[in-house]
């Protein structure tokens, strides 16, 4: 029995495909275009089962939708900036540029091995001027929409990394990546108005309709419209107000205490003269400023000795705090509590021993009876204790809250969001310059276009903490732009969210070195058809993406709105993990398994079996996709890849499984270069058939309709078990009739055409090896002939009144509308209801269709 030889097989196509560049493209368009892209690679040094599944999902569509008859474009590069290649200058004394560099080529060599359908020629790497070049001009344009700013802000601050991170990179009080607990500093940053764009962001997401539905409510959510109102409180003897925000104006008469942030303008002025004040705002400012951190410290308050007049209650005083758990950036800065229906304020206004006054009564409780204890209320209910809102409902009172305010010119309805503008600084070496010049005369000037790039500069140390470009003896000192005198390069660098807020419109014009893009171009692939990646990116990226396109739109470098039409979001990779006695981890390679028992590879001492979590290095339950490759080939580990779970499933990787498509690998070899029997020859005429060949036909012609829904649909494992039993069916012909040589070849090749997109070196070999002079990848899909699908028709009758009045042919399985909509266009039908409608239809599938009228 001979193995199939998977590696002269993989190798020689793949070097037939970049021979031929038969994945290049260009803008065609007498063809229906169709982009295709998964989230791009950090070049971390070497890929990992994630990159491997994450490419194999977009190259079966890539290549599905090519021999569909698109004109597909499907790019790959390298989101080359960011921290760990700093890191490894600080740890290895290699400097950045060098890493990074290497690390891609590596990584190339690895994907190369992958047969992926990738147009090479519009390879990036966004560490390089030519990239980076265009993304400061970006940003100038930017500054000059007015879609760019400078402002001195609280910033979280990651004291182990020295630099700013964003709100969204702060989890649970920590950075995300070092684990500190992040810190406040007030700085000079960069800042994109990603704000101006919070409706327009929020009503988009309505047309995403191929999103997954929990990254659109993660996106809402992120951006959180919230319709409130603004309440201006009376300071008690000053001639000034305290401007709150709130939600929940219904709830006024409940207010027991009024709260501002520790860097609220209020706060700063009384702490001048207040040392325990200063100390109070410091400990809130070892908080991050991020929302999370903020809900899970431990409230604390200062009193502030103020007092402001409640607006409805004649009369009433309320105490001002300074409150750890109230944000400068949000709504005003300053809030009014009500401890009943409000957690956070019900949990403040116990350690301090403030009134809890409840003013929304559940449906069902007693107004007399009803008190609040360690849950504060924040549901439906009617309004109570509250003179004229009495009665209401929670909804009617907020109105009727708003129109008192603004009668009494105490407040007005306001909308606010929670997504903040996005503050682009970092303080970091690795990272595209931000095009700047501080000049003590002129203020910030733009570095003028003909001085683009703002190089960096190769001769860094990074012996010293802190920033490398503000330590570079030379690089900073410039002369202004404008009026000559010396000044100081900004020495900041972007967020690398930056450079993958834009790279996909590159993509469509990626050696362009005048321009980010063409504009024809880029509106000739854009948007992005199918975009592929990982849940974790639901927020950041996608966000940051979708406002960079219309923030790119504004200022004339595209027409799209949306980057991404088409969002797939796909599952994890999981292994079992193995400790030893000593509760050391294992990698699997040093694992050997027999049932349920486990022992060391080389020692042959036990090894703990863990269940199975999702692969990471820590836990070292790796499996390297180079051994696989080298062991398997890559059609074999795109095929396990696709074939075990349902894509956005995690995906639980066996050795078993993998032996199961290699197995099934081999045997599609033999069955079509060893036959059980002849096969005519290409194109040859159809035979008189017998009743099993005829089957066949039509299971061939089922099986194509299947497979390009299941594709369509990314039901990749249902294609999968679909073309299994087609392979079996296929395995079952027997004999040397004419008619079982003319299936064998109707058969063979379908199968090898509805298998290149998963396993694309094997059946383009194969397809070679059915006498075929052109490739495989340069042939259409197969068409399915409807004519030959419908033998799942069945017949059935339509009754009207119970009486059968005609019977009809349906698709088995057809849905009951359909079945509804053919039986009463039925002529017998009409003519039985004599006019009259049908007052119901009862559908029993595959069996009846009952009319009442
Ligand atoms: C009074 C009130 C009563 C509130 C009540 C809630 C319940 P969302 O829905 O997330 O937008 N708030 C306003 N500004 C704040 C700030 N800068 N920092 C912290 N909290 C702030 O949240 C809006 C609610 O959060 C507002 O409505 C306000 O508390 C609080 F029974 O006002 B509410
Ligand atoms: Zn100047």
């Amino acid at each position: 029995m001979s193995h199939y030889n998977f590696a002269d097989v993989e190798a020689k196509w793949q070097d037939i495909w970049a021979e031929d560049k038969s994945f290049e493209v260009e803008v065609d368009r007498n063809k229906p275009k169709y982009y295709v892209l998964e989230m791009f690679p950090y070049p971390s040094g070497r890929i990992h089962m994630g990159h491997v599944r994450n490419y194999t999902l977009g190259d079966v569509i890539a290549r599905y939708k090519n021999a569909k008859g698109f004109n597909v474009l499907h790019p790959m590069g390298w989101d080359a900036f960011g921290l760990p290649a700093e890191n490894a200058a600080i740890d290895n004394n290699v400097h950045p540029a060098k890493w990074t560099r290497e690390n891609v080529k590596a990584m190339r060599s690895q994907l190369s091995k992958l047969g992926l359908s990738l147009d090479w020629s519009r390879e990036i790497a966004t560490c390089e001027p030519n990239y980076y070049k265009h993304e400061q001009k970006m940003f100038l344009d930017f500054l000059k929409a007015d879609l760019a700013y400078r402002k001195e802000s609280w910033v979280n601050w990651d004291p182990v990394e020295n630099t700013v991170l964003a709100n969204e990179q702060v989890i649970d009080g920590k950075g995300w990546r070092s684990g500190a607990p992040v810190e406040k500093r007030r700085l000079s940053q960069w800042f994109l108005k990603i704000t101006d764009y919070a409706d327009e962001l929020l009503q988009g997401i309505e047309t995403l309709e191929r999103w997954p539905d929990k990254v659109r409510i993660m996106q809402r959510n992120w951006i959180n419209r919230s319709e409130g109102a603004r309440v201006f409180f009376e300071i008690v003897g000053r001639d000034d107000r305290l401007e709150v925000f709130t939600t929940r104006p219904d709830t006024l008469f409940g207010a027991s205490f009024c709260a501002v942030s520790a860097n609220h303008p209020l706060a700063e002025e009384l702490s001048k003269d207040n040392a325990d004040l200063q100390d109070f705002i410091a400990e809130c400012n070892r908080l991050g400023t991020s929302e999370e951190a903020i809900e899970k410290a431990e409230k604390l308050g200062y009193d502030t000795g103020l007092k402001v007049k409640h607006p409805f209650i004649e009369g009433h005083e309320l105490p001002v705090y300074v409150a750890n758990f109230v944000l400068m950036e949000y709504g005003t800065g300053a809030v009014f509590a009500c401890p009943g229906h409000d957690q956070r304020d019900l949990d403040f206004a116990r350690k301090y021993d403030l009134p809890v006054i409840p003013v929304v009564l559940p449906k069902d409780a007693d107004a007399d009876s009803f008190v609040i204890e360690d849950e504060a209320y924040t549901g439906e209910g009617s309004i109570f204790n509250s003179d004229f809102l009495n009665g209401l409902g929670v909804d009617e009172a907020k109105s009727a809250a708003i129109a008192k305010l603004k009668e009494l010119g105490a407040g007005e309805g306001t909308i606010t969001y929670r997504l903040r503008d996005w503050g682009v600084s970092r303080q970091r070496y690795w990272g595209c310059p931000i095009p700047i010049i501080h000049c003590e005369n002129c203020g910030d000037v733009p570095v003028p276009d003909d001085q683009l790039p703002v190089e960096l500069p190769e001769d860094v140390s990074f012996d010293k903490p802190g920033n490398p470009l503000d330590h570079h003896p030379t690089w900073k000192h410039v002369d202004c732009p404008k009026c000559g005198k010396a000044a100081q390069r900004e020495t900041d660098t972007f967020d690398t969210f930056f450079e993958s807020s834009w790279y996909f419109a590159r993509f469509c014009d990626a050696n362009n070195a005048d321009a980010a893009f063409d504009r024809d171009k880029a509106d000739y692939w854009l948007p992005v058809d199918q975009y592929i990646g990982g849940i974790e990116h639901a927020v950041l990226h996608l966000l940051y993406s979708r406002f960079f396109t219309r923030a790119l739109k504004k200022c004339g470098y595209l027409s799209a709105e949306e980057p991404f039409a088409g969002l797939f979001t796909q599952g994890m990779i999981c292994h079992e993990t193995y400790q030893d006695e000593n509760g050391k981890w294992l990698f699997p390679a040093d694992v050997v398994k027999d049932g349920d028992k486990a022992t060391h590879t080389d020692t042959g001492a036990p090894v703990m079996v863990g269940r199975s979590i999702k692969m990471s290095k820590s836990k070292k339950n790796v499996v390297d996709p180079e051994d696989i490759v080298q062991t398997y080939g890559a059609d074999t580990a795109r095929l396990f890849m696709l074939s075990d779970s349902p894509p956005d499933r995690d995906l639980e990787w066996t050795e078993a499984g993998v032996e199961g498509a290699w197995r099934y690998v081999n045997r599609l070899w033999r069955m079509i270069t060893e036959p059980n029997g002849p096969v005519a020859p290409a194109g040859a005429e159809k035979p008189e058939l017998s009743k099993d060949e005829d089957a066949i036909l039509r299971l061939v012609h089922k099986t194509i309709d299947g497979i390009s829904q299941d594709l369509e649909k990314f039901h990749f494992n249902r294609a999968v078990a679909r073309i299994r039993e087609f392979t079996n069916a296929l395995g079952d012909v027997k004999g040397d009739s004419d008619g079982s040589a003319w299936i064998r070849r109707i058969g063979f090749e379908t199968l090898v055409q509805i298998l290149a997109p998963m396993v694309p070196h094997l059946a383009e070999e194969l397809w070679h090896q059915l006498d075929h002079e052109t490739k495989l990848t340069d042939q259409p899909w197969p068409e399915a002939d409807k004519s030959l699908i419908v033998d799942d028709m069945v017949t059935i009758g339509v009754q009207v009144n119970g009486k059968l009045r005609a019977t009809i042919e349906l698709p088995r399985d057809i849905d009951k509308q359909e079945a509804e909509k053919v039986a009463l266009a039925e002529e017998n039908v009409i003519r039985a209801l004599d006019g009259k409608e049908p007052r119901k239809v009862i559908v029993v599938p595959n069996r009846i269709v009952n009319v009442v009228a």
